[in-house]
């Protein structure tokens, strides 16, 4: 009997790659490497939260708002706590932005090299009844000296600075999924053991796919270039897949292949999602997987932060789709953002 059939090696854990990776880097001094097991740590405290959500009172509304004027859920409030002490215990970042906070937060680590921008819980809404549910975050190098707190110039670089990017996937089962600007990774829990396992290794989006991705409730006020582009994906019949979950639909889309968008429409010029903790952190990870993520005009990692919660068009997927969604759009486009 061959022993390795009886028992299979359980792979590389989430702690190991890491380190192995920062072996790659011959200066690393192993602050990034830290504060991506920060996240990690802070996600396996989440997913226990969530996990456990309809059995103790942390479902629901909290009761408040947050500052996008939308309902905070109890589980947001808990997982920008959780974060938030993660990466202020952690020591490595110096400043967070945070969907759930107007203000930046400063964590008192003024020797932090790092800022983070997240959004601890995205796609809320949906944790009543089951849903996937995701944390999305950025990672930059700050550009104000070590040894004070970081500034807004450090919070609102251009994404094609950022450093790392990822999120965590609270689904059927839940994915940490990340990349350094070396490709693209995927690492799955195992709770019994407590530790994230590379099952995703490489991950390569396909050039093009046949599944779109965008919330048709709101077509009537959608421009003509996205109107369309819809009716092109119908003609071609792709299957629309609509789960209403940021973090659930790029990752269907990021492995199967397809388009994700959220467009500008006439209620929302800029659409609805933040650039700096949905937009950017998926483009990155987007691009390093070979495919593309635009705001149906212009590179995403290129846009110009003005504000640390602005928000921004995005047509994200598989590149020809990106391509295609773009070209429906490029004759209107100058007209929408003359308007804005
Ligand atoms: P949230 O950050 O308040 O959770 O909102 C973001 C979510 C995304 O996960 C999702 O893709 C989008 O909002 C859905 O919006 P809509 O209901 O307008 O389609
Ligand atoms: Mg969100």
């Amino acid at each position: 009997m061959d022993h390795n059939k009886l028992a299979l090696p359980v792979g590389t854990t989430l702690d190991r790659f890491i380190m192995r990776k920062q072996e790659d880097f011959p200066y690393a001094t192993g602050e990034l490497s830290q504060l991506l097991r920060d996240i990690a740590l802070a996600a396996k405290i989440v997913n226990r939260e969530i996990n456990r959500s309809g059995l103790i009172d942390i479902a629901g509304a909290y009761g408040s708002q947050n500052v996008q004027g939308e309902d905070q859920q109890k589980l947001d409030v808990i997982a920008n706590i959780r974060f938030i002490r993660a990466l202020r215990n952690g020591g490595e970042v110096c400043t967070i932005i945070s969907e759930e906070d107007e203000e930046m937060i400063q964590t008192g680590n003024n020797q932090g090299k790092y800022v983070v921008a997240i959004d601890p819980l995205d796609g809320s809404s949906n944790i009543d009844v089951n849903v996937s549910i995701g944390t999305i975050f950025s990672i930059y190098r700050r550009v104000s000296p070590t040894g004070t707190e970081g500034t807004e110039r450090d919070c609102l670089q251009t994404g094609t600075h950022q450093v790392a990017a990822g999120y965590v996937i609270y689904g059927s089962s839940t994915m940490l999924v990340y990349t350094t600007g070396n490709g693209v990774n995927g690492f799955t829990y195992e709770a019994s053991l407590g530790e994230f396992f590379l099952s995703h290794p490489h991950i390569t989006t396909p050039k093009t796919g046949a599944i779109y991705s965008i919330n048709e409730g709101s077509s009537d006020h959608f421009s003509e270039g996205t109107t369309a582009f819809v009716a092109y994906c119908k003609q071609q019949n792709y299957s629309a897949r609509y789960i209403g979950s940021l973090v659930a639909d790029f990752h269907r889309n990021l492995l199967k292949g397809g388009i994700y968008m959220y467009p500008a429409t006439k209620k929302a010029p800029k659409g609805k999602l933040r650039l700096m903790y949905e937009c950017n952190s998926l483009a990155f990870i987007v691009e390093q997987a070979g495919g593309k993520s635009s705001d149906g005009r212009n590179r995403t990692m290129e846009l110009e932060p003005k504000g640390m919660h602005e928000r921004s068009p995005l047509f994200i997927g598989s590149t020809e789709l990106v391509e295609k969604a773009e070209e429906f759009l490029a004759a209107e486009y100058s007209d929408v953002v003359a308007a804005l």
